[in-house]
């Protein structure tokens, strides 16, 4: 068992960690991409703790993958894994405000109440068509498709709006056979058409004027700051690995714009 990662390209492997070949999609997609290593403090790197009781241990396990490149200044997958009582992968692509680009986001939870699964191409100023517009022309009928195989997941806060496209697929699953099957058979597929339509936008981006940076790093901003403050992992990430580490975390590693 590998449990020293000295880089954050180095890849992950936390056995019996059920969200790996979502993990490894996105990585061989990202490979043409010429990735570089994005820096990371070792104790998040790979981070290993005891949680419940005396009588009946569990140990969880956060691993940390991230690189950026080009056009991304940050990549990065947060792999919790703490057998039945947790299993997540949380990936987000942070394109450079140089580039009209959404975020990628994507947020797989395995909880013993079941799974919920989240993905999105999510705006940096969901009120500039300029910025939105492209994005969402191509991602509604991807969108379309796979929503019509999934059962909705339900209210999201009204807070939460801004932050949000149309194409945001939002879903919960039982656990067992019938939840498994739906996830191999329409949230991987759907995962990896999520993420091949950016690399597409990706690909296609052209460097934007500093103004229009400028204003892209503040809608970027007002994105991150939410998400950091918002963090539903928060709670369990701190009964795991305690307050410190967790706020370090969210806010050196998760969310460090
Ligand atoms: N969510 C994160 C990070 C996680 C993480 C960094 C490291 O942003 C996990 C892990 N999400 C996580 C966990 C839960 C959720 C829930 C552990 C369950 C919390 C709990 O019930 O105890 C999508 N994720 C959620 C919820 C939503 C999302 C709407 C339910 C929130 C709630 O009930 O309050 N997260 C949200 C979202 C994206 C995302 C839209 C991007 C596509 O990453």
């Amino acid at each position: 068992m590998t449990t020293t990662r000295l880089s954050s390209t180095d890849s992950v492997n936390i056995p019996g960690w059920g969200w790996q070949p979502f993990l490894e999609d996105a990585v061989q997609a990202l490979k043409p991409l010429n990735l570089e290593p994005y820096p990371v403090a070792e104790d998040f790197l790979y981070k290993q703790d005891q949680t419940g009781s005396k009588a009946k241990p569990v140990t969880v396990t956060t691993a940390t993958w991230a690189c950026k490149t080009d056009k991304f200044r940050q990549v990065r997958a947060a792999c919790v894994y703490g057998g039945a009582a947790a299993s997540v992968l949380n990936f987000v692509i942070n394109p450079s405000a140089r580039f009209d680009l959404p975020f990628f986001g994507g947020d797989l939870v395995t909880l013993p109440s079941g799974h919920l699964l989240a993905l999105d191409l999510q705006p940096a100023d969901k009120s500039d068509p300029i910025h939105t517009q492209h994005v969402w022309d191509k991602l509604i009928p991807i969108f379309e498709r796979w929503r019509s195989k999934l059962p909705d997941g339900g209210p999201i806060p009204e807070e939460a709006q801004p932050f949000f496209s149309p194409g945001f697929l939002w879903t919960r699953l039982p656990l067992g056979d019938e939840g498994e099957h739906l996830i191999n058979t329409v949230v991987r597929p759907a995962f990896n058409d999520y993420l091949s339509l950016y690399l597409e936008l990706t690909e296609a981006a052209q460097p934007v004027p500093d103004q229009r940076r400028d204003h892209l790093l503040a809608g970027q901003r007002r994105y991150t700051d939410y998400r950091a403050e918002k963090d539903p992992a928060r709670g369990m990430l701190t009964r795991f690995h305690g307050r410190d580490w967790t706020e370090k975390y969210i806010h050196t590693v998760l969310f460090d714009l």
